[in-house]
Parts: structure tokens; C-alpha cells; sequence
């Protein structure tokens, strides 16, 4: 079902909304009492609720765009995406499944277990242990869905009808993925790390998984491959994979598994769900739009491209023309380094150079600004564009076209009206 519609959602606390509990607000919400409340599922919404005339809210993430409840998918307008660190309310949400029901364990007692055909010692860890056990580190990482900006695809791809807002940047804490595989041992003809999680999939089929998908191992030793249990200081909110996940930045955000029940040490390269076929996958040659590809023709995707945002001001400001306008926003190149990034107003035909900040630390988004002036009253765009350090730039339009719609990481645009 495709819940996009919600009537006050405001009232309901977030617990609820993954619990199936919280009877009394939900009922409040629907406007009777629900006799078989206790059967509805978890995570499901009811749909008086769904169909109602408003957006859906996600309770605890004000102002995101809501996709669907089942699996939970919403993404966050780029004005909301301003804050240099994103905090946990306005971080998209991106799951295959139904989240595991983890409100009622002692999340210390969370168990992760590393094991593979590659893995010479396997072992478990309590993440009491893992915290024990292993130095702490705090990154600022981003994550971003591959498939964000899909919506721009033309012809249409399937999938979320993402905007530009799958993408953020907070600050995790955890341990070093690199860490915990050198005491459970990697094999010499280890090639793949890969995650299994505790979701659920949609059909109820306990015998399927939502997802489970890995990285090389050069890309799971590298110092910014985590283990997470925090986020911005705080425990792992429930939507982002309370208490444990998998952290590798810089690639598509769907290698960083939430809630994360076992690490694979693998002797080959993953062969998971969403690791085969079409998903998470391109043509491994450019195709003209539209085409039909078959599955041994398309490559992993590995890092994210060029990319930026204007989080400042919101598209559609009144602006006046004896005033200089600030902007602000964020850039990211995946693995790279961003090196520039620069603004237009005339539809691309000049550039300015904008302020560009190094990473707080590698993986993190970088923050820029630019002051501009308008020659004169009317409508304009101002468009963003990044340029990573080995030269790559986003496209103005849109990338190749590819048969998922992933990697979309053409120029962000807003609109600005100055009045004289
Ligand atoms: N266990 C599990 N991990 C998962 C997913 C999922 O559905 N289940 N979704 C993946 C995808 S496709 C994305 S884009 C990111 C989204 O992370 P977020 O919801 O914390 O923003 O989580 C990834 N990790
Ligand atoms: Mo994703």
C-alpha cells in the first residue's frame, strides 16, 4: 500500500508509529476506537489516516516529504538540509523492509556476528563488547542514496520518485569496521565484506531479506568504515537502524546496513539481495534512454559523483534588488575530495566562484557560500555546481540516463524573485 497522505500526524508520537501501540493517540487520530488494534501491523499506518487530504507527516521528522509508509521512504527539502551537521529530524529515511521491533531489549545485549567463507576466526560480539573492546571514533559522514534525484529521469524509472533530498550528514560514533575484521581474521582471498540486517521483508516471508548488500574489502578497511551505535550524540534513532549499524560512506547509502545482526566476510563478490540483477546497478557502457539492459551489462556502482545543494535561501524567495543575496549550501564527491564550486544566474551561462570549507573530516560533506548581486528586477534561477578534485563537474541537465535512475547528480536550481 502507498500511504502519502496523512490527517493529524502532528499529535502522534513517533513510538507509535513503529510500535502499533499507543493505542489511545492513534485512536484519537482515526476518531474511534480500533478493535483490532492490536493486530495491525507494526509500522503499518491506517489508512483513514493515509488517505486523508494532507501530506503525511512522519512523526519526529517535521516538514519531509513522505513517500510511503510501508516501507517507511521520505526525503528532506533541500531548504531544511541547512544545518552544517544534519540532526536526526530532518534526515531522510530510506528502508526496504519492515524495521525489527527494538524498543523492548537492552540494546547492549544487541548481538553482531562476523562470519564468511573469508572470515578465518569467526566470532560474536554483544555491542557491550564492541564498545569495550575498540577505540571510539566520531566522523561526520554522508549518506546518499543512489537513487536520489531520480525523478528528474526521462524517461521514467521505477523506484522512489526522489527529489533531491535523499542525502545528508551526521555525525556518527562507533568503532572501525577495519578493527573488529582484524580480530575476526580475513582470509587472503577475501574480496567482499557484506551486512545482514534484522528487517523484515514486506511479504512477511521470513525466509527473505529486504536487503543485503556489501563493499570490497579495500573500500571496508579504509579508517572512515564503521560500526555505528550513535548519531549526533545520541543513541541510533530507530528509522536509521537502532542499535547497530554499518557505516561506509561515499558510496550508495544502501551498503550502510541498519540494523545490523551480521557482518560476511566473503571469498566472492556478494551475492545478496539488491546486489544482482538491475539494482543498485548501471550500464557499465552509457545507453541512450531507454534502453533495455541486460543484467550482464551493468556494473556495481561503487562512489557517489559530484554533487551539491543551495540550502539558503529556499527556492521561490522574494529577494530585493539593492541587497546581496548569501547562499549557502553543502557539496560531496563520494570517495573524493570536493575542489570548487561555483554559482550562476544566467541559466549557466557564467560562473562565480563560491566559498568553498575543507571536510571537517574525509566522507563529510563540505559547506559553501556565495554573495551575489542581480543586475536587475525579474525571475531568476541560481544554479550549483560542484567540481570534484580530479576534475569530474555535475552536469548542468542530467547525467546518463540508466534503467533504475541512479546517480543523478545534475546542478541543483532555485528559483529567486527580485523586486526592485
Ligand atoms: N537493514 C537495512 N539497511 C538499510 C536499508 C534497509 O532497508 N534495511 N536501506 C538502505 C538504503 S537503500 C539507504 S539509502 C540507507 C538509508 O539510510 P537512512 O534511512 O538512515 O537515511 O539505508 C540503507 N540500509
Ligand atoms: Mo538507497
Amino acid at each position: 500500500m502507498k500511504a502519502t497522505r496523512q490527517r493529524g500526524a502532528t499529535t502522534l508520537s513517533r513510538r507509535w508509529f513503529l510500535r502499533g501501540s499507543g493505542l489511545a493517540a492513534m485512536s484519537a487520530a482515526v476518531g474511534a476506537s480500533i478493535p483490532f488494534a492490536h493486530l495491525l501491523p507494526k509500522g503499518l499506518l491506517p489508512i483513514a489516516l493515509a488517505d486523508s487530504a494532507e501530506q503525511l507527516q512522519l512523526p519526529g521528522k517535521p516538514g519531509l516529504t513522505v513517500f510511503s509508509d510501508r516501507p517507511i521512504n521520505a526525503e528532506t527539502p533541500a531548504h531544511l538540509l541547512d544545518d552544517p551537521v544534519t540532526p536526526a529530524s530532518r534526515l531522510f529515511v530510506r528502508n526496504n523492509g519492515v524495521p525489527p521491533v527494538t524498543y523492548d531489549l537492552d540494546p547492549l545485549d544487541w548481538e553482531l556476528s562476523v562470519e564468511g567463507e573469508a572470515c578465518t576466526n569467526p566470532r560474536a560480539f554483544t555491542l557491550r563488547e564492541l564498545q569495550e573492546r575498540f577505540r571510539h571514533y566520531t566522523l561526520q559522514l554522508q549518506l546518499e542514496c543512489a537513487g536520489n534525484g531520480r525523478a528528474e529521469f526521462y524517461p521514467a524509472t521505477s523506484g522512489n520518485q526522489w527529489g533531491n533530498g535523499a542525502v545528508g550528514c551526521p555525525e556518527w560514533t562507533g568503532v572501525r569496521l577495519k578493527d573488529v575484521l582484524a580480530e575476526c581474521g580475513v582470509a587472503d582471498n577475501a574480496v567482499y565484506v557484506a551486512y545482514e540486517a534484522a528487517d523484515s521483508h514486506l511479504s512477511g516471508d521470513s525466509s527473505k531479506r529486504p536487503i543485503s548488500r556489501g563493499v570490497p574489502l579495500h573500500k571496508a578497511l579504509e579508517s572512515e568504515s564503521m560500526l555505528v551505535w550513535a548519531m549526533n550524540g545520541a543513541p541510533l534513532p530507530e528509522l536509521h537502524g537502532y542499535p547497530l549499524r554499518m557505516l561506509c560512506a561515499g558510496w550508495p547509502a544502501s551498503v550502510s546496513g541498519k540494523w545490523l545482526t551480521r557482518i560476511l566476510v566473503r571469498d566472492r563478490v556478494h551475492d545478496g539481495e539488491k546486489m544482482l540483477g538491475q539494482s543498485y546497478r548501471v550500464p557499465c557502457k552509457p545507453v541512450a534512454p531507454g534502453t533495455t539492459v541486460a543484467d550482464a551489462d551493468m556494473c556495481i556502482i561503487e562512489s557517489m559523483p559530484v554533487k551539491s545543494l543551495i540550502t539558503f535561501p529556499k527556492s521561490g524567495v522574494q529577494h530585493a534588488l539593492a541587497d546581496t543575496l548569501q547562499l549557502r549550501g553543502h557539496a560531496w564527491a563520494g570517495d573524493r575530495r570536493v575542489q570548487s564550486v561555483h554559482t550562476s544566474l544566467d541559466f549557466g551561462a557564467s560562473w562565480q566562484t563560491a566559498k568553498l570549507k575543507k571536510p571537517v573530516n574525509r566522507l563529510a560533506w563540505q559547506h559553501w557560500t556565495a554573495d551575489v548581486s542581480f543586475p536587475e528586477a525579474g525571475y531568476y534561477e541560481v544554479w550549483a555546481r560542484a567540481v570534484d578534485e580530479a576534475g569530474a563537474s555535475q552536469p548542468v541537465v542530467l547525467p546518463g540516463w540508466n534503467p533504475l535512475g541512479y546517480l543523478n547528480n545534475a546542478c541543483h536550481r532555485i528559483a529567486v524573485m527580485v523586486n526592485a
